[in-house]
C-alpha cells in the first residue's frame, strides 16, 4: 500500500472513483472502489488488466485534473492509500494498453509525450506525461521551478532534485584569503 498526499486543501468527504479509458480498450476495466481507512484517508482499489498501464487523476472541481504521483502496471489487485484535507476530491483511473510497455519499469521510464522527461518524473512533479507543454510556463523539460539554473531535463539527467536548489555548481563556495 502506497500513500500519497493530495496537495489541494479543502476537507475530505467526497470521493468519486471511476475509470477513464485511454485509447484502445479490448479488455473492459473494472471500476475503482474506495473505502475509508482513517481520518481523511481512503483506500482506493481496482483490479488490474494484464499489460495495462495505470495512472490516477485527481481533481477538486471535476474540471482541472492532475496526475497523482505514481504509476501502476498489470493484472492483479491494486491498492493505493489516499489522504487529503480537501472537503471534496475526485479520483479516476487513467489507463491504456501501450505498445512496448510490458512492465512497471517500462511504464515508469518511458516518455509517452516525447518531451525528454520520463513518465514517473512527470507525475512525481506534477506534470502531464501525455503533454509536452502541460503548464502555461513553457515546455515541461525546460522548466526550472527551483530556479537553480538547471532545467528539468538536466535535473533528470544529473539525478538532482528538481524542486530543490541543489545545482552542484551552486554548492561550492570558494573564498580566497
Ligand atoms: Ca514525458
Ligand atoms: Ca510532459
Ligand atoms: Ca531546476
Amino acid at each position: 500500500m502506497h500513500l500519497f498526499d493530495l496537495k489541494y486543501s479543502l476537507p475530505a468527504v467526497l470521493i468519486l472513483a471511476l475509470a477513464l479509458k485511454s485509447g484502445g480498450d479490448p479488455v473492459p476495466q473494472a471500476q475503482v472502489t474506495f473505502q475509508p481507512a482513517a481520518q481523511d484517508t481512503f483506500y482506493v482499489d481496482w483490479e488490474g488488466v494484464a499489460g495495462r498501464t495505470y495512472f490516477m487523476h485527481f481533481s477538486t472541481n471535476l474540471v482541472d485534473w492532475h496526475f497523482a504521483p505514481f504509476i501502476d502496471f498489470g493484472d492483479g489487485a491494486h491498492q493505493r492509500g489516499v489522504h487529503s484535507d480537501s472537503d471534496r476530491f475526485f479520483l479516476r483511473l487513467y489507463y491504456g494498453d501501450f505498445p512496448g510497455i510490458n512492465s512497471l519499469d517500462d511504464a515508469m521510464y518511458a516518455d509517452f509525450d516525447g518531451d525528454g522527461l520520463s513518465n514517473i518524473f512527470e507525475v512525481t512533479y506534477g506534470y502531464d506525461p501525455f503533454e509536452s507543454e502541460s503548464t502555461l510556463d513553457g515546455p515541461d523539460a525546460e522548466l526550472d521551478p527551483d530556479d537553480d539554473g538547471l532545467d528539468h531535463a538536466t535535473e533528470l539527467a544529473l539525478g538532482t532534485d528538481p524542486m530543490a536548489k541543489d545545482n552542484p555548481m551552486l554548492q561550492l563556495e570558494v573564498t580566497v584569503d
